[in-house]
């Protein structure tokens, strides 16, 4: 395309962005890439220029960084988490934050049950059997059974009610925690997670990240999901940081619950060395939103809150703090 062609707005893309995203940006905007990062002098002659801010559910996007894109306008995460983005600063500065909220529910339920599934049957370290050449020396041990056990969600948002849903046709009976309890909601509320994991067998993490959620599984959250007898399993879709690592690496050590199932970690993409040696864990590279179709939906819907922003028409999904 012909550089008269591209129309003059600046976006920094804060971290490495998916080629889903990342080339329809590109077509449509002059596209910084994590310019911030590689050369500070070229960046600082551009950002006054930057009016626009592109990156994932994981992106930093910092009251700093912002602080240094006077005419930054807009925000737009692809990811229903953005956790990573100063809010109160983008509030107070008046600059708008997009996310891609709904399209990923299903995704990211399959996820968690799948992760369920795995976590209590082991199926991961049933395939490392058979590839390893063991069946032949005798049956794979017998593993735990998850239909009609006790789900406890840590959270309840769009994503926990779909894979309450899905836990439905497992047979399960369902609680939950959350700030305040939803009483039109056919679930049962416990106000803390202790409460909540201490009648779980299956403790899933499907809350928001970010201050107000950190190390909310702690040391006697996983002691009460044991139940004195090493029940219990912890599965984590949503923020690493939600759950304190160190303490759950020692129950797991100690036997104090059955084992875990964790798409997140407190530092991404760096997985201790001490939870990748325990076999009762199952450990996936932050997918659960991770599919083609679904990844498609997300870079859409980012791509369109950018686009509904300079054509000056209502965001499609704003996050909430700013509606
Ligand atoms: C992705 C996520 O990892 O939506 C979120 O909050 O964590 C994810 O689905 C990522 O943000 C995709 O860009």
């Amino acid at each position: 395309m012909p550089a008269t062609d591209v129309p003059a707005i600046d976006v920094l893309a804060v971290s490495r962005l998916p080629p889903l995203y990342l080339d329809p940006l590109r077509a449509a905007y002059r596209v910084h890439d994590r310019l911030h990062e590689t050369d500070p002098a070229a960046f600082a002659a551009v950002a006054p220029r930057i009016r626009a801010v592109a990156g994932s559910g994981e992106s930093k996007v910092s009251a700093e960084l912002m602080a240094r894109l006077p005419a930054l306008e807009v925000v737009a995460i692809m990811g229903v988490g953005y956790d990573g983005v100063d809010v109160e600063a983008a509030k107070a500065r008046g600059v708008r934050v997009t996310h891609t909220p709904d399209v990923l529910n299903d995704e990211v339920a399959d996820t968690a049950l799948g992760l369920m599934l795995c976590a209590a049957r082991q199926l991961p370290a049933a395939d490392r059997f058979v590839r390893a050449g063991q069946w032949p020396q005798g049956a794979f041990p017998l593993q735990t059974r998850m239909s009609g056990k006790r789900l406890g969600l840590l959270g309840m948002g769009r994503i926990a009610k779909a894979i309450a849903q899905r836990a439905q046709a497992f047979g399960m009976s369902i609680a939950y925690t959350a700030r305040s309890a939803k009483p039109e909601l056919p679930y049962r509320f416990w106000p803390t997670p202790a409460a909540l994991a201490a009648e779980s067998d299956f403790l899933v993490v499907i809350t928001p990240g970010g201050a107000a959620t950190r190390k909310l599984v702690d040391a006697a959250v996983l002691r009460a999901l044991g139940q004195g007898r090493g029940n219990g399993f912890l599965v984590n879709v949503a923020r690493g940081p939600v759950v304190d690592e160190a303490a759950l690496i020692e129950a797991l050590e100690a036997g104090t619950i059955a084992g875990a199932a964790l798409d997140v970690f407190e530092q991404e993409p760096q997985v201790p060395a001490r939870l990748m040696a325990l076999p009762q864990v199952v450990l996936t590279p932050h997918l659960g939103s991770g599919t083609r179709e679904t990844r498609q939906a997300m870079a859409d819907l980012a791509l369109a809150n950018l686009q509904a922003h300079f054509a000056g028409q209502p965001l499609p999904t704003l996050v909430p703090e700013l509606r």
